[in-house]
């Protein structure tokens, strides 16, 4: 059925599953025709337990529905119930007929669709004639739990970067694996490498399980189609993103100044250790501080207007869980969240938290040592010690060029810490050298300025990387206050110093910004 190729809408592809666990005691068809109603744009019968006499009867039911909202309807693995009833086409996997051979079977008018979990059977599956690609599994699913491989986000961005999509030569991509209405925008954010984006989702649970078939469909349609950029962007769409550092600077002390009387909530679920510390700056900053690792009041806290933040700690399942549910909590608003992977590179359980974390929840910027921020992304050579990061080997260059690929691979804001930090949005990367060698003597300094750049965040949303910076230069100038002022002897006096000079700096802020010193790269 050629005629029907161009005009697929593969936003919404609707996947079946007659297993009770998904389908309750629902009709089947009955299912497929209200999601269709909502808005499915294709249909895959997908069952892998059935007789082919009992396939053949359903499939045929469902072709005389998919045809009335001039659908396709594939058949998942089963060239034989395609051809019994000329369906448009066929679903194979890696471990199905291969595609040269369901093409000689079905003809060149047959859609047919491959799974990939690489870039290298993507490539191969599009050079053998595939009309699209299914790519994942995006999230672990107990829909399928023989899956192979778990991608990501990451795992998507690298298989949309190797197959053009969006050109002439390339073919659709859906992705598929636990995609539902909490981060079906997100992964379309996060899966974008470049202008390759996916063209849909593919999903069985989010709508087959549903009470309300229809309502389900539509709801995950008008997400798919509302692009929510503004949230998930370092920089708003349309507006530049500018690698010149100095009108960038320039906006910092209009930043600063909003904050200082924004009275901005700042929820904190961080460890025991730093949170009296955190609390006073970001009091000291002009921001409201909530210490609360309470999941269950996540959601009042995230209409607020404020930011999570997430210091990762001792990553025990049940501060994970916790997380999870802030997390959520706050992508649903689209309120910004920190992610602070604290001693991220240290053991095996914090390494697994990241991941966990990661595939968990969309976090508007990561900020971290150098061994932390190796972790997530995965490159860290150097085994930490404890939570102060470890001896660093790697150059200037080294530490933007890292900072810059993670903030590309998660499409947020990324902030490396140091004597010099270096800070990107993928697109726009400084170093900062604003500090004081007192702030790697107290405790909680990294969590501290972790607080004070979400809720410069959560105000600024318009362009995160530049409230970071604002954020940043706030906390760093006024150590170096702190650390000149007469009172400070040690490490001791620096403390309350330094929450004096957070708070004067502050409301002094627009003859003083000047002294920042920070180059572009
Ligand atoms: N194929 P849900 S994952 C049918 O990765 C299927 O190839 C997958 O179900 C793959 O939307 C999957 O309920 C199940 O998570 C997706
Ligand atoms: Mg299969």
């Amino acid at each position: 059925n050629p005629q029907l190729r161009p005009s697929i809408d593969w936003s919404l592809y609707l996947v079946t599953d007659s297993t009770p666990a998904i389908l309750g005691d629902k009709d089947m068809v009955h299912v497929v025709e209200q999601a269709l109603r909502g808005g499915v744009g294709i249909v895959q019968y997908r069952e892998k337990h059935a007789d082919t006499g009992a396939m053949i009867e359903v499939a045929s039911r469902l072709h005389a529905v998919t045809q009335k909202y001039n659908v396709p309807l594939l058949i998942n693995d089963r060239l034989d119930v395609c051809q019994a009833v000329g369906a448009e086409g066929v679903h194979i996997g890696q471990d199905d007929m291969n595609m040269v051979r369901a093409r000689q079977i079905l003809g060149p008018d047959a859609i047919i669709g491959v799974t990939a979990s690489s870039p290298q059977e993507a490539e191969k599956a599009i050079k053998e004639g595939a009309d699209y690609l299914g790519i994942g599994t995006t999230f672990a699913t107990p829909t399928k739990l023989d899956t192979k491989h778990i991608i990501g986000t990451r795992g998507l961005q690298e298989i949309l970067a190797t197959c053009a999509t969006g050109t002439e030569k390339s073919i659709p991509c859906v992705a598929i694996g636990s995609i539902n209405a909490s981060n079906v925008q997100r992964v379309l954010h996060q899966s974008t490498a470049g202008t390759n984006r996916l063209n849909g989702v593919a999903v069985v649970s989010a709508i087959m399980a549903s009470a309300d078939p229809e309502a389900a469909a539509s709801s995950l349609l008008d997400l798919i189609k509302s692009s929510k950029d503004t949230f998930y962007a370092a920089v708003p769409p349309g507006k530049e993103a500018t690698t010149d550092l100095e009108p960038l600077i320039a906006e910092v002390p209009a930043i600063i100044k909003k904050h200082v009387a924004s009275n901005t909530l700042c929820h904190n679920m961080t460890n025991t250790v730093v949170q009296n510390f955190v609390a006073n700056v970001c009091l000291a900053t002009g921001s409201s501080p909530i210490m609360s690792e309470n999941g269950p009041e996540a959601p009042d806290l995230a209409k607020l207007g404020g930011a999570l933040v997430i210091n990762m700690g001792t990553a025990t399942p049940e501060k994970i869980a916790t997380f999870l549910e802030g997390m959520r909590a706050y992508n649903a608003v689209g309120g910004p969240i920190l992610l602070d992977p604290v001693g991220g590179g240290a053991t095996a359980v914090r390494r697994n938290a990241i991941k966990t974390l990661l595939a968990g929840g969309f976090f508007s910027i990561i900020k971290g040592n150098e061994g932390e921020i190796g972790a997530v992304a995965g490159t860290s050579t150097t085994q930490q010690r404890g939570v102060d990061s470890g001896p660093s080997t790697s150059t200037e260059r080294d530490k933007a060029a890292l900072v810059k690929a993670l903030a590309r691979r998660e499409r947020c804001v990324v902030l490396m810490t140091g004597k010099t930090d270096y800070l990107s949005d993928g697109v726009r990367t400084v170093a900062i050298n604003n500090g004081s060698a007192f702030l790697g003597k107290i405790t909680g300094a990294g969590c501290a300025l972790g607080a004070v750049i979400a809720s410069y965040v959560a105000l600024h949303q318009d362009d995160k990387f530049l409230a970071a910076l604002a954020g940043i230069l706030h906390y760093e100038i006024a150590a170096e206050f702190a650390e000149k002022d007469a009172s400070c002897k040690g490490p001791g006096s620096f403390i309350p110093a330094f929450l004096d000079a957070l708070s004067i700096f502050g409301n002094d802020v627009a003859e003083n910004t000047s002294s920042g010193r920070s180059e572009e790269f």
